[in-house]
C-alpha cells in the first residue's frame, strides 16, 4: 500500500513529516501564500504554502491543480490553535497531481437530487453524504451481531424465482433460458422454508425487487430488505419483541459510534427508542386518527401516508415514542400466508412498524397448517399450483412461526432525518434510474 497518513489521525500527531492524499476541496491561492483544504475518507485538513518569490515547481501545480483532483502531498505537519480547521495545518513540501479533475464539477452541494445522482461519486465525496453509509455498516453489523449472539442462522436466498414472492402487482419478469423468471420482492418463501427446514431462527440482509411505478420518498424500485423469522412463537408479539430487540441494538451503536459526527454534521441527535414500542390496533389507531380530525380515505381500511403520520405524531404526543408497532390488521389487506387471530378471522396477527410517520416494516405470525392456509390461498383467490413450491413446505410438519421484513433505506432516511431514500441509498433505483 502506498504510505499516507490518514487527515482524522494527523491531530493526535507530532509536528513532523507526513504525507497525506486526497482531492482539493478549495485552493486560495494568495500573492505571498497558498492555502488549500484537502479531504480525504476521514477529514480535511489545511495545507499551506508560502509562494517563493518568482514561482517555483511547487506553487505553479497548487496554482493550477483543478478543484476535486487528486494530489499525493508530502509536508511537515504543524499544530497552531489559530487553524480553524482543527488546529493543524501542513506546510507543502512536495505537492504531486496523480489524476488531475476537468476543471467543472458538474454538481454543487445544493444541486438538485437527480443531478447529484447522476454523479453520486462526486455526491459522495461529501463527508454529509458519506456519514449515511458509515452508519448504515454500524446498524447493519449491529443487528447482525445481535443475531448471530442469540443464535440466528445467516441465510442468503436466490433473487431469482419461479412465481411472486409477494403479490401479482410490482412484479419484475426476466427472460430466463425457456422459461420466464421473477426477481423477488421479498426472500418471504425461503425465510419460512428454513423454519420448515428446523433452522429455528434465521435472518437475511439483501436486494428485494418491486415494480412499483411510484416516485415518492420512500420507494425504490430495488432495495435492501432486512429479515428475520423465527419457530416457535406463541403470536405476532414474540416477533415485535425480537423486532424492537435488535432495532435498539442498532440505534445504540450508531449513537456510541456516530452521535458525535451525526450532531456536528447533520445537527441532530440520535435516539436509541425504549422499549417495548407502543402497541396499537390497527381499528384503534384509525379511531384516534379520525378523533383528531383525518378520517383515513382508504376504502380498503389501512392506514395512508397521512394516517402513518397523523398516529406517529399522536403516540410522540401520549408516549414520547418514535415507534408505534400498529396491530391486527385486516385479513382482507394482508397476504394469504398471515396467520388469522383464532377468535376473529376477520383480523391477521400482523402488525407494520411506524417509525417517526413512516411505514418502515411488516411483520406478522404465518400459517403453518397446510389446511387452513391452503383455504386461505383459495379465499384469496391465488393458484395454488403456483404456489406449488412454497405449499409444500408446510407438508411435513413445520413450527408455528413468524417474522418481518424491514426497508434498510427508510430506517436511515428517518433516523438521519433525510428527505428521501435516495439519499440513503448507495445507488437508488426507481423507475426512471438506471445508472449510475
Ligand atoms: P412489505 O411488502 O410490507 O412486507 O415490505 C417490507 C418492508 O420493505 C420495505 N419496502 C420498500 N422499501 C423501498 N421501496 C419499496 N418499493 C419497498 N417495498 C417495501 C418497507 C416495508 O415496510 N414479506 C413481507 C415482510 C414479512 O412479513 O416478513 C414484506 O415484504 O420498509
Amino acid at each position: 500500500m502506498t504510505e499516507r497518513s490518514l487527515i482524522a489521525d494527523l491531530a493526535a500527531r507530532e509536528d513532523g513529516p507526513v504525507t497525506v492524499g486526497g482531492w482539493v476541496e478549495t485552493v486560495r491561492d494568495q500573492k505571498k501564500v497558498q492555502f488549500l483544504v484537502l479531504r480525504d475518507e476521514t477529514g480535511a485538513v489545511q495545507l499551506v504554502r508560502p509562494r517563493p518569490e518568482g514561482d517555483d515547481e511547487v506553487s505553479l501545480a497548487i496554482s493550477g491543480v483543478p478543484l476535486g483532483s487528486f494530489v499525493r502531498v508530502e509536508g511537515a505537519l504543524k499544530h497552531d490553535e489559530r487553524v480553524k480547521l482543527g488546529g493543524i495545518e501542513v506546510k507543502v513540501d512536495s505537492f504531486d497531481v496523480v489524476a488531475a479533475s476537468e476543471p467543472e464539477q458538474p454538481i454543487a452541494a445544493d444541486s438538485s437530487i437527480d443531478k447529484r445522482l447522476d454523479h453520486r461519486f462526486l455526491d459522495l465525496r461529501n463527508p454529509v453524504n458519506a456519514l449515511v453509509f458509515k452508519v448504515q455498516t454500524t446498524f447493519e453489523h449491529a443487528l447482525r451481531t445481535w443475531w448471530v449472539e442469540h443464535g440466528y442462522i445467516e441465510v442468503h436466498t436466490p433473487k431469482l424465482m419461479n412465481s411472486p414472492s409477494e403479490s401479482r402487482a410490482e412484479l419484475f419478469q426476466v427472460p430466463y433460458f425457456e422459461t420466464t423468471a421473477y426477481l423477488a420482492q421479498s426472500p418471504q418463501h425461503f425465510k419460512q422454508m428454513a423454519q420448515a427446514a428446523g433452522f429455528g431462527k434465521i435472518f437475511e440482509i439483501a436486494d428485494a425487487f418491486r415494480a412499483d411505478p411510484s416516485f415518492t420518498a420512500r420507494h425504490a424500485t430495488e432495495f435492501t430488505s432486512i429479515d428475520a423469522e423465527i419457530s416457535w412463537i406463541d403470536s405476532h408479539e414474540d416477533v415485535m419483541a425480537m423486532h424492537e430487540a435488535v432495532l435498539v441494538a442498532g440505534f445504540q451503536a450508531v449513537a456510541d459510534k456516530h452521535g458525535e459526527e451525526i450532531e456536528r454534521l447533520l445537527g441532530i441527535t440520535v435516539e436509541v427508542p425504549s422499549v417495548p414500542f407502543p402497541r396499537i390496533p390497527l381499528a384503534d389507531a384509525l379511531r384516534i386518527v379520525a378523533e383528531r380530525g383525518y378520517v383515513v380515505p382508504r376504502a380498503d381500511g389501512d392506514l395512508d401516508p397521512e394516517g402513518e403520520r397523523r398516529i406517529s405524531a399522536y403516540v410522540k404526543e401520549e408516549f414520547g415514542h418514535d415507534f408505534v408497532f400498529v396491530t391486527d390488521y385486516a385479513t382482507g389487506i394482508r397476504p394469504f400466508y398471515h396467520m388469522r387471530d383464532a377468535d376473529d378471522p376477520g383480523i391477521t396477527k400482523s402488525y407494520d412498524l411506524v417509525y417517526r410517520g413512516t411505514e418502515i416494516s411488516t411483520g406478522a405470525q404465518r400459517e403453518h397448517r397446510i389446511e387452513v392456509l391452503l383455504e386461505q390461498v383459495r379465499d384469496k383467490g391465488l393458484d395454488a399450483d403456483e404456489l406449488q413450491s412454497y405449499l409444500e413446505f408446510f407438508r411435513f410438519g413445520v413450527p408455528p412461526h413468524g417474522g418481518f421484513g424491514m426497508g434498510l433505506a427508510r430506517v436511515l432516511m428517518l433516523m438521519l432525518e433525510r428527505a428521501s431514500i435516495r439519499e440513503t441509498t448507495y445507488l437508488f433505483r426507481g423507475p426512471n434510474r438506471l445508472l449510475p
